[in-house]
């Protein structure tokens, strides 16, 4: 006879089961960190037809709107918030929601255990021109006693302190990632059966890489460390690949190696990127995945938030990549202190 923990482990697992079969790995093991991913799981698929069918259905271009970070809101943007918060607040597992889209804490249900920080559409400039786009989540658990109004402490956590974190990609083939904090699986979605099915099993990604990732129509305004990793990258022969799409980017460099980077730029003097709901999630699932994410300085999961929307510069990907572009920041820090 099989055993249930041996089917888990097999490419071609429906996601439903994975979960249920490794719920136990988990400290807390309640089941309602299990109930999220699947909330999580089956909002995908809902956006996941809508995206599908934008063009369609009148789904693409702008809602006259902006969001917190000043970006131009899409109405896929938009719907995609209405699909994930609606499903995590129904869902009466989630006591606070930080939501690119929203310009402040969602309070749901103070007798939860559970804190998300989610983008529900990253990439959305791409929307229009069919190119990748993803969603992205973090699962932090609350500080404070279950059953009391939920405080700033119990959102502003860095990232070690996540419990989950992952992605949706809406690519070729819609994929969900996820980590709870023991490897990194991949869930292809199957639309004809409307089920996700484990496609990438324990991802890893290689320790060094051959494509780097920057928008290098900025380049003139990088630090100097910046600069000299990317011309050494450069002079490397290493490959540029930049779709100007976290998560489709990313999840190319997880797979085949490489680093992805957004710096200080002089138009975003911190970076683009949002700590909380963009670059925590997927530092967790990188170091999962035995890569790096840093600031160049600083390790992404060690920083401690003082607003939801803040942002950060991010280097992240395999671990010889960020090393170096630590290293170039190390080296000059040195040589302009003495
Ligand atoms: P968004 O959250 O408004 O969609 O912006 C994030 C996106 C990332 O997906 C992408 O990597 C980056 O912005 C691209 O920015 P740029 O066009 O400045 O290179
Ligand atoms: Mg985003």
């Amino acid at each position: 006879m099989i055993e249930n923990s041996r089917i888990a482990l097999t490419i071609g697992t429906a996601l439903d089961r994975f979960i249920k079969n490794h719920q136990e790995e988990f400290k807390y093991a309640t089941g309602e960190l299990s109930q999220i991913l699947r909330d999580i799981a089956l909002s995908g698929k809902v956006v996941n037809r809508e995206i599908n069918r934008a063009g369609l259905i009148n789904l693409s271009g702008n809602m006259g709107s902006l969001n917190m970070a000043g970006d131009n809101q899409q109405k896929l943007d938009v719907l995609a918030n209405i699909r994930f918060t609606r499903a995590l607040t129904k869902g009466g597992e989630v006591c606070a929601i930080v939501s690119e889209e929203e310009d402040d804490i969602i309070e749901v249900n103070k007798d939860a255990n559970y804190v998300i920080a989610i983008d529900p559409l990253d990439g959305s400039s791409n929307i229009d021109v069919n190119v990748s786009i993803g969603t992205i989540f973090s699962v932090y658990r609350r500080v404070s006693e279950v059953g009391t109004p939920v405080t700033e402490e119990d959102v502003l956590q860095p990232g070690i302190n996540q419990v989950a974190a992952g992605y949706v990609l809406y690519g070729s083939s819609t994929m969900l990632v996820y980590t709870t904090g023991s490897g990194v699986n991949g869930f292809t979605y199957d639309p004809t059966l409307g089920e996700y099915f484990l496609s990438h099993q324990n991802m890893v990604i290689p320790e060094d890489g051959k494509i780097y990732s920057v928008n290098e129509g900025s380049y003139n305004s990088f630090s100097p460390p910046v600069k000299a990793f990317v011309d050494d990258c450069r002079d490397k022969n290493i490959s540029g690949r930049y779709i100007g799409s976290l998560v489709a980017d990313f999840h190319r460099n997880l797979l085949k190696g490489g680093i992805y980077g957004y710096p200080a730029t002089a138009k975003s003097p911190n970076g683009k990127l949002r700590l909380m709901y963009e670059c925590n999630a997927l530092a967790f699932v990188i170091e999962q995945a035995g890569g790096k994410a840093s600031t160049g300085e600083q390790r992404i999961m060690e920083i401690n938030p003082a607003d939801i929307h803040q942002k950060t510069p991010i280097f992240i990907g395999s671990k010889k990549m960020v090393e170096r572009v630590e290293a170039f920041h190390k080296e000059m820090a040195k040589v302009a202190q003495d």
